[in-house]
């Protein structure tokens, strides 16, 4: 399944009348305060998201998986879907692999077909806390923090592994997520696992290439439900210092407790020039990596807020790596995606119409009211608009889920698939 130029200008023409209405609307009325809307559409288009190869089929939840037919059974099949993605809406142009469930067979013939969707390879993410058929160690009480010198270095290898694969498809970047922590008090020595950590992040970090960066991600539980070694920010600022200035903090929204102040976090990793990468999902209890912008829109509008005025202010910050990490169980899994990357773009264009001036200069009277206004006026500001703009400049689906649903994208993956599908991933 392709969706060519042709289809999506054909699809855009029959909108194009109302969203010109749309748009001149909402593009008087900002232009009338001083924005400059050319430079803010141009900021949303280039915008570019990865795409996780896990989200393509239906998640699962620890009770059970529910196929939604169609899904991609090969790496090959995920990066077609992707294409499919990025044809919609030109803003899905990465991918981020998980090794072992991506190990592809022919790298060439894979680079060409990423290529051939525009698709570049983002952070490649390693794989610690699954044993895979055959394995000589076991990750079942731990890796990187095992109290085995063995399964630490068996750990240590599979990342050096990775660091090859991806050299080998045009990656740059290593993402180290870990599952690493213990279920009951008593089980581990917190001080003996936080050194293992340590010490095996820096034997990775050692062999990282000179161009290359390493993500580290947090999580306050699970799998582990008394205590995870990297449970936190700092843990991971803490570690990512340890190892040098091609480590970095990774955040991921869902893993945090309830009512973290994670545009507080986002700040100030980007003040210390420490935020490397991040992955985008809602949530109301948990990691429940459900789709963007679903559950909290207003606390990923001021993430976005804090990112905009990092992205502007803190040159020794490098460029961020953005990747959705949500799946559903319930949704097509496409469909969840296009939501997501709607939902994302729509927070970042609401803060770029943050007037920054007249917030500091609110903030330095201690005008509190108006600087609640400020940042209120332009989240209840409707930039959908904006968006569309954006992907029309960059021939991409006025509707992308619309487009989605009226190519019948689904009805033709299961045709091509067939029904009794299941992608790898959790
Ligand atoms: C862990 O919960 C996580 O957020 C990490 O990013 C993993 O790599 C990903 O989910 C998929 O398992
Ligand atoms: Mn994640
Ligand atoms: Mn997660």
């Amino acid at each position: 399944m392709k969706i060519d130029k042709n289809s999506i200008s054909d699809y855009n023409s029959q909108y194009k009348d109302t969203f010109e209405q749309e748009f001149r609307f909402v593009s008087d009325s900002l232009e009338q305060k001083g924005l400059n809307v050319e430079s803010v559409v141009k900021k949303i288009s280039d915008f570019q998201v990865a795409i996780p190869s896990w989200a393509l089929g239906a998640g699962g939840t620890r009770f059970g998986r529910f196929s939604y037919g169609g899904e991609p059974s090969s790496l090959e099949q995920k990066l077609n879907d992707i294409g499919v993605l990025n044809a919609l809406t030109k803003s899905a142009g990465a991918v981020s692999l998980h090794i072992p469930w991506d190990i592809p067979d022919d790298t060439q013939a894979i680079k060409e077909i990423a290529e051939s969707h525009g698709i570049a390879f983002d952070a490649m993410n390693s794989n610690t806390f699954q044993d895979q058929p055959g394995a000589e160690e076991t990750y079942k009480f731990g890796s990187l923090n095992n109290t085995s010198k063995n399964v630490r270095d068996y750990a240590i290898q599979h990342n050096l592994d990775v660091i090859r694969i991806g050299e080998e498809l045009g990656s740059k970047s290593l993402t180290v997520w870990l599952a690493d922590g213990a279920n009951f008090p008593g089980q581990l020595n917190f001080q003996n696992a936080l050194k293992y950590t340590e010490d095996s992040l820096k034997s990775i970090y050692q062999y990282l290439p000179e161009d290359w960066r390493m993500f580290i991600e947090y999580k306050p539980y699970e799998p582990n439900f008394y205590s995870t070694t990297i449970q936190d920010w700092g843990t991971s600022f803490m570690l990512a210092n340890a190892c040098g200035e091609k480590a970095f903090t990774l955040v991921d929204l869902g893993h945090h407790l309830p009512n973290t102040n994670i545009e507080q976090i986002v700040a100030t990793l980007l003040l210390k020039g420490k935020l490397g990468g991040f992955h985008f999902n809602d949530s109301k209890y948990g990691d429940d990596d459900v789709t963007v912008g679903s559950i909290k829109p207003y606390a990923l509008f001021l993430i976005f807020n804090e990112l905009v005025y990092g992205m502007e202010n803190n040159p020794q910050n490098p460029s961020l790596a953005w990747m959705i990490d949500a799946s559903h169980n319930i949704k097509d899994p496409l469909e969840d995606l296009l939501q997501s990357i709607e939902a994302i773009l729509i927070a970042y264009a609401q803060a770029l119409l943050i007037d920054q001036k007249d917030l500091r200069e609110a903030q330095l009277q201690n005008d509190v009211v108006k600087c609640q206004e400020i940042l209120q006026d332009a989240y209840r500001t409707d930039v959908r608009p904006l968006v569309k703009a954006a992907r029309l400049k960059a021939n991409a689906a006025l509707n992308p889920l619309d487009a989605y649903r009226s190519f019948e994208v689904r009805k033709e993956l299961i045709k091509e698939r067939g029904n009794k599908t299941i992608a790898t991933g959790l």
